[in-house]
């Protein structure tokens, strides 16, 4: 078979299983075309993006400026690796570092590896600056985070799935509750090594779970209080996601490190970024850290132009208002529902809870169903829907969301 011939969706589900490791468990649906809120299969049916590539797509599929960015700068210089200056680099540092407000930037790929840079660089700034004892450093982060999967990361998540047979894992870090200042306070006061607290302002994986009003602003002050630093991990909630440019606008808080992905670059290439002040990025010397790929020319140029994209169409202020009218029109559907327990989210990441335990296979189910009637999402786990779409939506398309996944539900209901 010629490498490009059009597969059926058969044919390229059988060749992801036979030559694919085994790692995700998709659903079928084998998609071959992507533009604005839209993906078609290989059978040319269309279908609503209801989850973006789990918000990388913010810009919706393929936008023309992000993509012609791309192109141009592929064409002219695609990579120096950072053994030499180039062109572009710069100019997207300062960029970057003007549009959320930071003094310098560490350019990465994905969003696992700017966590793993994150953390880094918080335990050299304990060592060198709180002054930790070498090797003490300690780490705070929730429980029923998602960070990425790289060993580390896995190290301090509590999904089985994620660990199991990993090990041995990495020390230095202690898993509190999320949302709970109290365990967070606790742990702060009584431990001189601790150099960070990482969090998600919104943990997505685990289910939309959104914070108590206030929990951000006040977990930053408690870092400040006792000199630890305030890591917000955005590569889901960031870049308008939740109705502003970061989720921790919503409570004007500003993070000491700043973690970045995913639609940074609009899901065209892998872009991820960690941003802090010199106070804390100046302790990172040549050699400390780095990739072959962090940083390079094209990731630079789809970077600013995804950026800009998010400025000049005011992505934050539509995610905003259509994320309200989104809960609002779903409230008024669950006041009546048997299979659906509530709605939560901010902007236009939300989920849906479904009213049976975490192993019943409903979500997935409906799931299908939601396929079928030409809307593409995912549960996260098993009785969670997660809803995001293109932050490019109209008014008018995300109320032909809200009709097909409400008439899908009602096939559900009892
Ligand atoms: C997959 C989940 C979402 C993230 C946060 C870091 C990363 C992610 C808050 C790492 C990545 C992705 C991973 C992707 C599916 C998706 C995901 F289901 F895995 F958990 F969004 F919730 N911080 N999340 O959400 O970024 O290394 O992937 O670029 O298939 O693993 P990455």
């Amino acid at each position: 078979m010629a490498v490009l011939e059009q597969l059926t969706s058969q044919n390229a589900i059988e060749l992801e299983n036979k030559y694919g490791a085994h790692n995700y468990h998709p659903l079928p649906v084998v998609l071959t075309k992507g533009e604005g809120v839209y993906v078609w299969d290989v059978d040319g049916k269309k279908y609503y993006d209801f989850l973006s590539a789990y918000s990388a797509v913010n810009q919706g599929h393929s936008h023309p400026k992000i993509v012609n960015a791309l192109i141009n700068q592929a064409q002219t210089l695609a990579l120096t690796s950072r053994a030499f200056y180039n062109d572009v680099l710069g100019k997207y540092e300062k960029f970057a570092c003007e549009f959320f407000g930071f003094d310098k930037v560490l350019p990465m790929n994905t969003g696992a590896e700017a966590v793993e840079t994150a953390l880094k660089l918080c335990r050299k700034w304990g060592y060198e600056v709180k002054g930790i004892e070498d090797n003490k450093a300690e780490i705070v982060v929730c429980k029923n985070n998602f960070h990425g999967r790289t060993t580390t990361i896995i190290s301090f998540s509590n999904d089985p799935v994620a660990r199991k047979h990993f090990g041995p894992y990495t020390n230095g870090f202690i898993k509190i509750e999320y949302n709970d200042l109290i365990a967070l306070e606790n742990t702060l006061k009584n431990n001189p090594n601790i150099a960070g607290f990482l969090v998600e302002p919104i943990q997505g994986e685990a289910g939309v779970y959104v914070p108590n009003e206030g929990y951000l602003a006040k977990a930053k002050a408690l870092c400040e209080q006792y000199n630890v630093l305030f890591i917000a991990d955005e590569v889901q909630t960031g870049i308008a996601r939740t109705g502003k440019l970061l989720a921790v606008d919503h409570e004007n808080v500003k993070p000491d490190i700043l973690i970045l992905g995913k639609a940074i670059s609009g899901g065209v290439y892998p872009v991820s970024a960690v941003l802090a002040n010199n106070a804390i990025m100046n302790v990172i010397k040549p050699g400390n850290h780095g990739s072959t790929f962090g940083g390079n020319p094209v990731a630079a140029a789809v970077a600013v132009a995804a950026l800009e994209v998010v400025r000049d169409e005011k992505l934050a202020e539509n995610a905003f208002q259509l994320g309200n009218l989104f809960r609002s029109e779903f409230q008024k559907y669950i006041d009546n529902s048997h299979i659906v327990k509530l709605v939560r989210g901010k902007g236009l990441l939300n989920a849906i809870v479904i009213n049976e335990d975490e192993e019943s296979d409903t979500a997935w189910n409906i799931c299908l169903a939601l396929r079928d009637n030409g809307l593409l999402a995912k549960p996260t786990h098993g009785n969670i829907i997660r809803f995001a779409p293109p932050l490019v939506m109209t008014k008018e398309q995300l109320l032909d969301c809200v009709s097909i996944i409400i008439k899908t539900l009602k096939q559900f209901e009892k």
